[in-house]
């Protein structure tokens, strides 16, 4: 048996057939400094209300997978110190010894299609590092948008990585990168990337069918969502250049390495912007979660 549960409001969804959109954890854990972490978590679950859908923020509770937190849970969660943080690789091992984790993309995307809920709404996803060709750092997320049929809405690779790479990456696995709004690959914190997207739709209805017909067609896996930040919250790619380039060198001279490299990173960059990329991290979750609603009523239609 899996030990999984539903929050109250999860459970009243499900059992009405209301859209739910799923939401990861590790944002909150690893990806935002406190108060922010949890003001942003409760925000983005209102702004999903708000949108005519319930949300689903799924993390490891002793043990158990939950799927919707509490309000208090979910304030626990962001003050806790030392929270795992999950990927594929760990969330059989944290449930076994009964631990407290937060979900990654792609543990959330698994602990989401346990629960039959078709979409998910983050920040950004995991990708190729620079310098991946040595390191060979690259993300389980990826894979995991290879296998698991969840559609994802993210704000397009962090800058972080690098964009061409996990492009690449998803191509060859099969992944459907879906822009909206636009022709080019937004950049996470930029709308640009100088990159044409693979795939563009602009219709959640639409976006919607195609998940469906993957499935109906015998594809496995997802499909990536990118949704460009608002303009009035993004923060050009010439402007965080240079915190990019000293996040990435401290990184590497301090010998950072596997899981604590995005928390790292994201962190100075916050603190070298002095709290400017963090507002655009909250603004464009905000966006994503607005989107993923929008998808959830349409699958919800479209199954009807
Ligand atoms: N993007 C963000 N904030 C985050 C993450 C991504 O804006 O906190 C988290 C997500 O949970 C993602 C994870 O799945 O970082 C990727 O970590 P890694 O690169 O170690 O796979
Ligand atoms: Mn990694």
């Amino acid at each position: 048996m899996i030990p999984l549960v539903y929050s109250p409001e999860v459970a009243t969804a499900r059992a009405n057939g209301d859209p739910i959109v799923a939401l990861e954890s590790t944002i909150i854990t690893h990806g935002m400094p406190f108060p922010q972490n949890i003001e942003t978590a409760r925000k983005v679950e209102a702004e999903v209300r708000a949108a005519g859908a319930t949300p689903a923020t799924i993390a490891v509770l002793d043990g158990t997978i939950c799927i919707g937190l509490t309000d208090a849970q979910l304030g626990a969660l962001g003050q806790a110190g030392d929270v795992a943080k999950l990927s594929r690789a760990d969330l059989a091992a944290c449930i076994a010894v009964r631990g407290t984790g937060a979900t990654t993309v792609a543990a959330t995307m698994i602990a989401a299609h346990l629960a039959g809920i078709d979409i998910f709404a983050t920040g950004g996803i995991g990708g190729v590092h620079r310098g991946a060709e040595t390191s060979f750092d690259i993300s389980a997320d990826l894979h995991e948008l290879a296998q698991t049929p969840v559609t994802v809405v993210a704000a397009g690779p962090k800058a972080i990585l690098d964009i061409p790479k996990t492009l690449e990456v998803l191509e060859t696995f099969g992944v459907p990168v879906i822009a909206v709004g636009q022709d080019e690959v937004p950049a996470f914190w930029s709308r640009r990337s100088g990159l044409k997207a693979p795939l563009r739709i602009d219709d959640p209805a639409r976006i919607a069918a195609a998940g469906l017909l993957r499935a109906r067609l015998g594809l496995p896996g997802g499909q990536l969502v990118v949704n460009p930040i608002p303009a009035d919250a993004e923060i050009s790619r010439e402007t965080l250049g240079p915190a990019i380039e000293q996040a990435l060198c401290e990184a590497d001279t301090k010998g950072i390495a596997a899981k604590e490299v995005t928390p790292f990173l994201l962190q100075r960059i916050h603190e070298l912007t002095e709290g400017r990329s963090l507002s655009a991290n909250i603004a464009l979750v905000l966006n994503n979660a607005r989107l993923a609603a929008a998808i959830a009523r349409a699958f919800g239609n479209a199954r009807r």
